[in-house]
């Protein structure tokens, strides 16, 4: 039988569980990496001490949970799914349980922008833009004119929101430390490599505002790669929730400088960082995708690396407040 809820702005059983991520306080911890699959978040909780999660549930909504410790530091293993609004379930509802300083990386898979990043290239942006499809554009009374004047683009493109470029550089140095090493049988014998410093664009769709062409839809996006690389030069990946990662923790940490700023108590006693590493699973430059070996290789040599950066960011004791249950 399911759990009552109350409160209909912002609902929670009895225990505090949310409503689709369905944790309550004790089981997520401070640290968190968020992935699109099950299969990635388990993979990066056999890396876990002992190798396996102290706490692990999947929500009737298919929120994945996994939460343990890697050297000893507690880390929460979240998949949430694809795209912008699970994205906001996530972080809303596990900020509603967590105290304290947050850091969340994404640990995602994407597509490539730029030749020389293949696949078996991981990147760490230090900052993220998104592209949203602009629903009026295609509306039946929007004019030939105004989609010819250029009043109506049919795609919204955002200004970037950087990442934490201490998480950033932890990041890069975890991945740089433990590469796999060449094999014949991977990408085509050459080395894997991890890129910082590079721009990401996360778009609201896999298909229509990343550009790929849909004869059974009128997407108006014959050009978009071009006017997004015209736009953003130099962005390197292509993918599907980095950017509302950065725009909600810069919301909440602009609440906690408002209160401040009006000698209110904040709303959580600590920040949100973010950071992300993307694994170019799709060459949108050659049309190559990965395989499954390939995939699981990457998977299991970025996990552990954001594991191991994680764990070795310190927040101090006072933006630490989770009572570490893990049950
Ligand atoms: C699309 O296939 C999905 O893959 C990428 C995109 O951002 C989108 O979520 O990331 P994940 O592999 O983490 O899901």
């Amino acid at each position: 039988m399911k759990d009552v809820l109350s409160n209909a702005n912002f609902p929670q059983d009895a225990q505090g569980r949310t409503y689709h991520v369905a944790t309550k306080a004790g089981q997520v911890a401070n640290r968190i990496i968020t992935v699109g699959d099950q299969v990635r978040a388990h993979r990066i909780a056999a890396s876990f001490d002992g190798g396996a999660p102290l706490f692990s549930f999947n929500s009737q909504r298919n929120f994945l949970t996994l939460t343990g410790t890697y050297n000893g530091v507690p880390v929460s293993v979240v998949a949430i799914g694809m795209g912008f609004s699970v994205v906001d379930f996530f972080v809303r509802e596990c900020r509603a349980v967590v105290e304290g300083e947050m850091i969340i990386v994404r640990l995602g898979s994407c597509g490539s922008m730029q030749p020389e990043y293949g696949i078996g290239t991981v990147v760490v942006p230090k900052a993220s833009f998104g592209i949203s499809r602009n629903y009026d554009y295609f509306h039946h009374s929007t004019t030939a004119e105004e989609r010819s004047s250029g009043a109506l683009e049919p795609y919204l493109i955002t200004k970037p929101l950087d990442a934490d470029s201490e998480v950033h550089d932890a990041l890069l140095a975890a991945l740089d430390s433990s590469k796999p090493s060449p094999s014949s049988n991977l990408f085509d014998g050459s080395s894997v490599q991890a890129v910082g410093d590079t721009v990401n664009a996360s778009a609201d769709s896999f298909y229509g505002s990343q550009g790929r062409i849909d004869p059974a839809f009128i997407d108006a996006n014959s050009n978009l790669i071009d006017v997004i690389r015209q736009r953003r030069p130099g962005v390197a990946t292509l993918e599907m929730e980095t950017f509302v990662l950065n725009h909600l923790a810069a919301a909440a940490n602009d609440a906690i400088d408002l209160a401040e700023a009006n000698a209110q108590p904040p709303p959580h006693k600590g920040k949100i960082r973010t950071g992300a590493v993307q694994m170019i699973f799709a060459n949108r430059n050659t049309s190559a995708f990965i395989t499954p070996q390939e995939c699981e290789t990457l998977e299991r040599w970025t996990g552990k690396s954001v594991l191991a950066a994680l764990a070795g960011i310190t927040i101090p004791e006072e933006r630490l407040h989770g009572d570490g249950v893990w049950n």
